[in-house]
């Protein structure tokens, strides 16, 4: 990555989710001011004809792939085929023709749940593709899996310096609030803030609360992002992970929300629900030695996430997936 100046034009795909606007904020902080974005009903990524002409008539420098199909624990074990397809065409449609338009930065974003579930901890880069898949996401983890082998096949045989950034669960403004289709730290945001509301009533949280996960604040991801955007990185890290490096017990979690929306009533454990992977945490060693470390603390993080959260909540919409 690099040669980029404050006017090179630098297309957003995926800008109105919760990764793309916080990049473009990002970007607009430091003074970018070619920022190329299209909303879903504009261009539909999925359409391979549709997303060449996009590209080719707005020539872009860079391509940052924020579009995705995502979802909670739920949404991915509920939707096998939309999380598989969908995702496998965005980026392909997206990688494909940056290649074919001679754009040479191009960073694509992707997830924890590439590595195996059985996974060493903390997991490193080179743990991709070493054994099986957690069951509730495999199917996005394949999606997600291919696009890191996407780029790396046109760095490989084109000598391109296309570059994949994992980022651990995310977390911050503009998040999804659905409580059937949400990560677990937006879900609780929402369950616990209503039921303070209505006389501190019992919170109903899913699983058993001792899987361990990391949460990165979005804003964190935007910064990793455009850090990696910049800096002319070795061929050898076209695949980096961003996280913090630490993780809590969902149950820690659950006490954690519980405090900073005021909420003085039980919480109910429905083991109905899955757990998914117990653990995956990740080794950010590579990302802090090439000199980007987090910065947001995730008590500071999910205090300033509940204050969008509330300013928002009568627009919060029922169902948000990233166009
Ligand atoms: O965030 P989450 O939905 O996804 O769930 P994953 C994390 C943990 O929180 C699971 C528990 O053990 C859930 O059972 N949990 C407790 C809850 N209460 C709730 C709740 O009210 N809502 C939700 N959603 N969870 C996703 C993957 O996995 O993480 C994706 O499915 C992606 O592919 C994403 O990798 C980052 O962390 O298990």
């Amino acid at each position: 990555m690099s040669n980029l100046t404050k006017d090179s034009r630098i297309y957003i795909a995926g800008h109105r989710g919760m990764v793309g606007s916080a990049i473009v904020r990002k970007l607009k902080k430091e003074g970018y001011t070619n920022l190329i974005t299209a909303t879903s009903s504009e261009l539909d990524l999925r359409n391979q004809a549709d997303t060449e002409d996009f590209v080719k008539t707005n020539r872009p420098d860079a391509v940052i792939i924020a579009a995705a199909r995502v979802g909670g624990i739920l949404a991915n074990n509920s939707y096998p085929w939309q999380f598989l397809y969908d995702n496998l065409m965005i980026e392909a449609n997206l990688i494909k023709a940056a290649h074919e338009c001679d754009v040479n930065n191009l960073v694509f974003l992707g997830s924890s749940c590439i590595y195996p579930k059985e996974a060493l901890q903390p997991l490193k880069e080179s743990y991709l593709l070493t054994g099986p898949l957690e069951r509730t996401n495999e199917w996005y983890a394949i999606a997600k899996i291919s696009g890191i082998k996407m780029c790396q096949a046109l760095n490989k045989q084109y000598g391109r310096s296309y570059m994949s950034l994992m980022p651990t669960n995310l977390y911050g403004p503009e998040d999804n609030f659905d409580l059937k289709t949400s990560h677990v730290l937006p879900a609780m945001i929402r369950k616990f803030h209503e039921a303070t509301e209505n006389g501190n009533q019992t919170v109903n949280v899913w699983g058993s609360g001792k899987p361990m996960r990391e949460f990165l604040h979005v804003d964190d991801l935007a910064e990793a992002t455009v850090f990696f955007l910049e800096n002319e990185i070795d061929s050898e890290n076209d695949l980096i992970n961003i996280g913090t490096g630490k993780d809590i017990t969902i149950k820690q979690l659950a006490e954690l929300i519980q405090r900073i929306t005021g909420h003085e009533g039980e919480i109910n454990w429905d083991s109905s629900k899955p757990d998914g992977t117990m653990r995956k945490l990740m080794d950010v060693n590579v990302a802090s030695e090439l000199g980007w470390t987090a910065k947001i603390k995730l008590e500071d993080g999910i205090r300033e996430t509940y204050r969008w959260f509330l300013e928002n909540v009568e627009s919060i919409k029922e169902v948000k997936m990233a166009d």
